[in-house]
């Protein structure tokens, strides 16, 4: 393998005529693959939620749609043998690699595949796009492996990427939404995209991933789980979230709906092709305009999809729930529907925190809310929590506390989060109030963000100068009893294994009583149990990484394609 090559510049000249390097020839021709999307792996996540990797997906539509080459990989269906996967397309003739990266570990693996790609394939550029290099793109612009980043939606601009490479008249500088490193080595971010991406579902290049069940599900579960949008965009502010930074570029309303026809063809559309149980909707904040979603819910009856589908919702807030049109009937329609997991942001049941976390709901909303639900039995609201952003207490985490114990006296069959630390996710508000106030120090270095991972219950408490030792037990306690006192984990542990769920549902009985205890009085002392859980989860962990074979479950491979596109596109193919 060649030593490490730094990004090479290979400066033009630039005939007198023209007004900058931008109008220079460009030097490359059309390849065998004009882009090769890479979706990274992500971690522990990877055996928890295996969802389609909808990013390369929806950022590749215009480039398919203008007939360019696109190829796309997944790499978490690869142990060490990723490189084999990726290198004939490499070999054969690659303009671009684009991969879809969030904070957290995916940034680690992420720069693993572009250290690879940077050192055997020195001529292939390297696009990053997705959450975290949108919020942080010259930081990431910065890394030797990275050369050009595309903020938000990818459609558009990577098709005119691609161009631009190809040597068509597309102007780098005039690409709305990317950044990259002029011929002097110096970042140039382009401004953003003014306007929400929403894309005509006829034209998603689903074909390009081979979507099935057996590949993309939850816990091992063989189910698919069809992610659809029914909206764009979130119009709260909410101070934890990345959200607010992200729309703040979009000109006019900051949250549009989907037109109701549109989003049921869409579903008949994937029905069409593909085999799903269950369909969750990714939007951020659906419930804006509740007429809007009666009127979906009114023609998904009317389909019939209730017969046929489960739907889960991640954007549903507890106001929504209090809105006038969100009457009896309305929660009823909803249980017609076959909705089921309501994802609903409690956050804390601090109100200092709530305000420091500008949810805008209040401690008596979501207790109304939570006992208002308990009337609909098939609705399963999953409330989730978090626990020491900066202005996190003892205090305020008992009140949450006080809360989850209320949530499940009044409402036992609802699931409460995880909890967790708080974790600087760039771009929020909360995340700048920590530095300033609070001396945190943020990565100053791509890499450092492959440390904010927030998947590690059993890691050591993140080292804020605002943690106490009362905090972090109390943290301990709050994790366990989210996790413990409710079904979640039994009911999670029985998709998996009839006996495994078993001894999970005696010892999670025979615990409760204790944990119970420990909570009244505080007492985090000689926490064994914690230990033990996490050697549990741990365990299921590895069991789950046994039960998902990689090497069977592999879809579509490069090696694969076929530029009629056609592949993989037939029913849970
Ligand atoms: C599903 C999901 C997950 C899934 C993973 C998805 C999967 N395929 O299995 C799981 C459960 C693993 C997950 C985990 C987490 N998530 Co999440 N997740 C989402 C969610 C709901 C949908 C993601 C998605 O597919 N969107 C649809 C696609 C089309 O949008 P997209 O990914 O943004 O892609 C578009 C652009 O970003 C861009 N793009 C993306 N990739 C690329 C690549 C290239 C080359 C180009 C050019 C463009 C491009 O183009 C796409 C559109 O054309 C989003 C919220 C949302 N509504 O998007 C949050 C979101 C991405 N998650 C978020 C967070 C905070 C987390 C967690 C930290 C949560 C936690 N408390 O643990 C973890 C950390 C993940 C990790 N470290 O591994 C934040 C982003 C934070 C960040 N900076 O990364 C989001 C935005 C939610 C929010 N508003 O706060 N998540
Ligand atoms: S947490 Fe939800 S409601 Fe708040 S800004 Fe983010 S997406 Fe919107």
């Amino acid at each position: 393998m060649s030593a490490v090559v730094p990004i090479q510049i290979i400066p033009r000249a630039v005939p007198a005529a023209m007004k900058s390097e931008e109008d220079a020839p460009k030097p490359r021709a059309a390849k065998a693959t004009d882009v090769l999307m890479i979706f990274p792996k992500l971690g522990t996540w990877d055996d928890i939620i295996r969802d389609i990797p909808l990013s390369v997906i929806y950022a590749s539509t215009e480039s398919v749609k203008r007939g360019y080459r696109v190829k796309a990989v997944d790499l978490r269906f690869f142990e060490n043998d990723w490189k084999q996967e990726i290198d004939p397309v490499l070999k054969a003739g690659c303009g671009l690699v684009g991969i879809s990266v969030m904070t957290g570990n995916p940034v680690r693996t992420a720069l693993e595949v572009s250290q690879y790609i940077r050192e055997n394939y020195p001529d292939i550029p390297i696009v990053w796009g997705g959450p975290h290099p949108t919020t942080l793109p010259e930081q990431t612009l910065e890394n030797q492996y990275v050369d050009y980043v595309i903020r938000d939606g990818g459609s558009q601009p990577l098709a005119e990427l691609i161009e631009y490479l190809r040597g068509g008249p597309q102007r780098r500088d005039e690409i709305a939404g990317l950044a990259y490193k002029n011929s002097k080595g110096e970042i140039k971010v382009n401004p953003p995209q003014k306007q929400f991406e929403i894309l005509d579902y006829r034209e998603i290049p689903y074909h390009l991933i081979d979507i099935s069940g057996k590949s993309y599900n939850r816990l091992n579960s063989g189910e698919l789980v069809f992610p659809i949008f029914m909206s764009a965009g979130c119009p709260y502010q909410c101070s934890f979230c990345v959200s607010p930074a992200m729309y703040r570029k979009i000109e006019g309303k900051k949250w549009v709906g989907y037109d109701a026809k549109e989003v049921l063809d869409h579903i008949q559309y994937l029905s069409e092709r593909y085999e799903f149980p269950r369909i969750q909707v990714y939007d951020d904040e659906s419930f804006i305009n509740p007429k809007l979603m009666k009127e979906i819910m009114e023609g998904w009856v009317e389909r019939g999809y209730h017969h046929k589908f489960k739907l889960d919702f991640r954007g549903i807030r507890f106001n929504d729930i209090e809105r006038k049109e969100i009457d009896d009937d309305y929660l009823r329609l909803m249980e017609k529907v076959g909705v089921e997991f309501m994802f609903i942001g409690m956050e804390s049941g601090s109100p200092r925190m709530l305000k420091i976390l500008k949810k805008a709901i209040k401690v008596d909303q979501i207790l109304r809310v939570n006992r208002k639900l308990a009337q609909f039995p098939k609705l399963k609201p999953h409330y989730n929590f978090f626990c020491g952003a900066p202005g996190e207490t003892f205090e305020s985490l008992n009140e949450t506390k006080a809360v989850i114990l209320q949530i499940m006296k009044d409402h036992p069959a609802a699931y409460v989060g995880h909890g967790g630390h708080w974790k600087p996710i760039p771009g929020s508000e909360i995340t700048d109030t920590a530095v300033r106030d609070y001396g945190l120090k943020l990565p100053d270095k791509l890499e450092g963000w492959a440390e904010i991972d927030t998947l590690d219950m059993d890691a050591k408490a993140p080292p804020y100068s605002w943690y106490t030792k009362e905090i972090q037990d109390m943290i301990k306690l709050l994790t366990l009893a989210g996790m413990i006192l409710d079904g979640k984990t039994k009911d999670l542990i029985g998709e998996l294994h009839p006996v495994m769920s078993f001894v999970a549902h005696a010892l999670i009985k025979m615990y409760r009583p204790v944990l119970r205890l420990r909570l009244k009085y505080n007492y985090a002392g000689f926490f064994i149990e914690h230990k033990a859980y996490n050697f549990a989860i741990n365990s299921i962990g590895r069991f789950l990484k046994n039960k998902f074979n990689r090497k069977t479950l592999k879809p579509v491979t490069p090696a694969a394609w076929d530029p009629s596109g056609e592949q993989g596109a037939g029913k849970g193919a």
